[in-house]
């Protein structure tokens, strides 16, 4: 604990690096709440008879997306969002996919487990070195991304049986695009004070932990959650 608050204090915010780093970050994750908001529309057409809740849950994202917005603005960063679509390319491209062939299970993968953990990897160890007023905000979101990945679990472990096949193909043409982010996004990170260690940790619990209430045993938990990230 004493560390993070030596850590904390020393942290400028209003340093030229410090916001650098905060224009790609903050873009990356204004970026990924328009991105979720979307994601979210698309899934309610998907599953008609979910689409309120998945409404719910797209609105939930222009929130989300609007706090971040607001962080920027506070700190007085202008996100760099051509950098953060470039970031998210993969992952978009192979959602759109997924939807047109109407493949739901993969949908679901990308945004609802692979996402939201990435999210709440990276809100949880963004909190406790944050300035005040993102504090507050990432707060209040991260509590609903947990909903998010609820809501993805809920339905995969309804249907495993029949969904187990395309689960392990989709984990297997996405997981390896995460761990590319995650380098991607490693400088500018360490600047924010999070580190790549404590990244990959706390998404390979999320990862993990959502495998297994699906139904995974912790044998293919090991083999899924760690796929392509020895590079
Ligand atoms: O479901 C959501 O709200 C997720 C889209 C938001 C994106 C979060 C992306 C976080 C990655 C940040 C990496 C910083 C180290
Ligand atoms: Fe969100
Ligand atoms: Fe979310
Ligand atoms: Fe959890």
């Amino acid at each position: 604990m004493q560390q993070i608050v030596d850590e904390v204090k020393k942290i400028d915010f209003q340093s030229e690096v410090y916001k650098d780093a905060y224009s790609r970050i903050n873009a990356i994750v204004i970026e990924g709440e328009q991105e979720a908001h979307e994601n979210y529309i698309t899934l309610s057409q998907l599953l008609p008879a979910q689409a309120e809740e998945l409404i719910r849950l797209s609105k939930m994202e222009s929130r989300h997306k609007k706090g971040f917005e607001a962080c920027g603005k506070n700190l007085k960063v202008t996100p760099d969002l051509e950098f953060a679509k470039e970031f998210f390319s993969g992952l978009h491209k192979n959602f759109q996919t997924a939807a047109a062939e109407g493949k739901i299970v993969t949908c679901l993968l990308i945004q609802s487990l692979i996402i939201e953990c990435f999210a709440i990897a990276a809100y949880n160890i963004y909190i406790p070195v944050a300035d005040d007023f993102a504090k507050k905000i990432t707060e209040g979101v991260v509590k609903e991304e947990y909903s998010h990945l609820n809501f993805g679990e809920v339905w995969l472990q309804k249907n495993f049986t029949e969904s187990k096949a395309e689960l392990e193909q989709a984990n297997r043409q996405n997981l390896p695009i995460v761990w590319k982010m995650l380098n991607e996004v490693t400088d500018d990170a360490k600047v924010l004070a999070m580190e790549k260690d404590a990244l990959v940790e706390d998404f390979m619990i999320q990862y993990g932990e959502a495998l297994s209430n699906i139904g995974f045993t912790t044998r293919d938990i090991m083999r899924l959650s760690a796929y392509g990230l020895a590079t």
